[in-house]
């Protein structure tokens, strides 16, 4: 039944060539739903989840990076605000070098493709020698990996940072308000919000962080995209980012290994870059581990100070490294004890891991990213859980959502306490991830951090 269901929703939101998040809500390609869609897809056809990360890594700008929406030139430009009109890729992204034959945004979200890729792959090894879908896609991912740790490193650490809530992908969480605040919203008579004719006021971003949305965009814009550093009024590193960051850059080792198996020769060491990961991982924790929160934190690079500070407010996204192989066992100890304490609620009066803080000031079980529990976070911490051997846990959380996302009808995101559904129905990535739990996510299968490198 589920997998019935869910195999609809993909089958209708497919557009030919890759799959929207949302008929209604987010008509166009988005970069990590397509990422998370490709993980669900590959459970049903191999070669359409290939063509969505083919489809996407197209539209891939000449400085590497990948932009986070990809424009359907044939959905009416008032179908999703900003449109290609705000971004104006193909000229004022030109000096970064943005194709010229589709319109995309200028932001990016976590780099959540290799993963994608690499697990594409194993789905049917055959097909994908057969099509040179590593080969051809690896060039694209390295470049997009090369970008975010160099234009990306503003911190000077190792560490991405986003200039943008919509980069990070949890668009207003309270994590965002300290930062956001030094931006001054746009004037509210210069643009009109589409997502409110779909979407209820109060499940939705306020007009007030609408407006700073837009002005963060339209002054990247206006400098051309240009990523030099000390440009822009925010400017965050985040964990959830840069623990996906990581974990692709793991699975792009992977795929490195399996091209040299193919008798490719590689420009790159794929033990180097398993090296690298697992020193960004150290950088992750002596930059962003609370260890009295037991919390991994955003720093906000553009508050006082030689190296910004930590935001004091518990986000998911602190949660999300708990899918690092390489975590100091003392700290994914901590991790899980924070997921099943009073803030995150895990086993205990939450049935879903909510995207902030249970008790937090700003918690808010309906509206967007201010609490309600997300699929594709939840997924995460299910692999993250099963990483460091957490298989009650993982296995109780892996239910509910089965659950909450069948019930729902596959909605966006979902009330933490109840499981009810908000938002879209339909959602792309919420009926790939339960396929994937469903289908992969096989009990205790997944034992132990041994074959954990890309957990599979
Ligand atoms: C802005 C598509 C995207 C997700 C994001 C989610 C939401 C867009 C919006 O929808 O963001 O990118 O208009 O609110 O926050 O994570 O990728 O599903």
């Amino acid at each position: 039944m589920l997998r019935e269901r869910a195999a609809e929703v993909l089958r209708a939101n497919w557009t030919g060539t890759s799959t929207v998040p949302s008929r209604a809500l987010y008509p166009h390609q988005w970069s990590w739903d397509s990422a998370f869609i490709a993980i669900g897809l590959r459970h049903l056809s191999p070669l359409r989840a290939q063509s969505e990360l083919e489809t996407l890594l197209a539209a891939q700008w000449g400085d590497g990076r990948v932009p986070h929406i990809v424009f359907d030139d044939a959905v009416p430009l008032d179908a999703y605000f900003p449109s290609p009109d705000f971004w104006r890729s193909t000229t004022a992204g030109r000096p970064a070098g943005a194709p010229r034959d589709v319109q995309t945004s200028g932001l990016v979200q976590p780099p959540v493709h290799a993963l994608a890729a690499w697990l594409v792959h194993r789905a049917d090894p055959g097909l994908s020698r057969a099509r040179s879908f590593l080969a051809r896609l690896h060039p694209r991912l390295a470049a997009w990996h090369r970008y975010l740790l160099s234009a990306r490193d503003a911190g000077g650490a190792g560490l991405a940072a986003v200039l943008h809530p919509w980069e990070q992908g949890m668009d207003n969480s309270p994590c965002w308000d300290g930062p956001l605040s030094r931006v001054e919203p746009a004037e509210p008579g210069t643009y009109r919000r589409a997502d409110l004719a779909h979407g209820a006021p109060e499940d939705r971003p306020t007009d007030l962080d609408y407006g700073r949305y837009v002005r963060l965009a339209a002054d990247y814009r206006d400098r051309r995209y240009a990523d030099d550093a000390g440009l822009g009024a925010f400017s965050v590193e985040d964990p959830a980012f840069n623990a996906l960051l990581i974990t692709s850059e793991y699975a792009l080792a992977r795929i490195e290994d399996e091209l040299a198996a193919e008798g490719a020769v590689l420009t790159h060491d794929p033990d180097e870059r398993r090296a690298r990961a697992q020193a960004l991982t150290g950088a992750l924790v002596s930059r962003l581990w609370d260890p009295r929160r037991e919390l991994f934190l955003c720093r906000d690079l553009r508050a006082p100070g030689p190296h910004g500070e930590l935001v004091a407010e518990r986000g998911v996204a602190g949660l999300v490294p708990l899918v690092l192989p390489a975590l100091p066992p003392g700290i994914a100890a901590a991790l899980v004890r924070t997921a099943c304490g009073p803030h995150f609620g895990l086993g205990g009066p939450a049935r879903l891991v909510p995207s902030y803080d249970l008790t937090g000031h700003a918690f808010d079980p309906r509206r967007y990213w201010r609490g309600p529990a997300w699929f594709n976070t939840n997924w995460l911490l299910v692999k993250g859980l099963r990483l460091h051997g957490a298989h009650v846990r993982a296995d109780a959380l892996r239910d509910a959502l089965l659950d909450a996302a069948l019930t729902s009808g596959f909605a966006e995101y979902a009330d933490p306490y109840t499981a009810r559904g908000s938002g879209a129905r339909g959602f792309g990535w919420t009926a790939a991830l339960a396929l994937d739990l469903l289908l992969d996510d096989v009990r205790g299968e997944r034992a132990g951090p041994s074959g954990g490198e890309v957990w599979a």
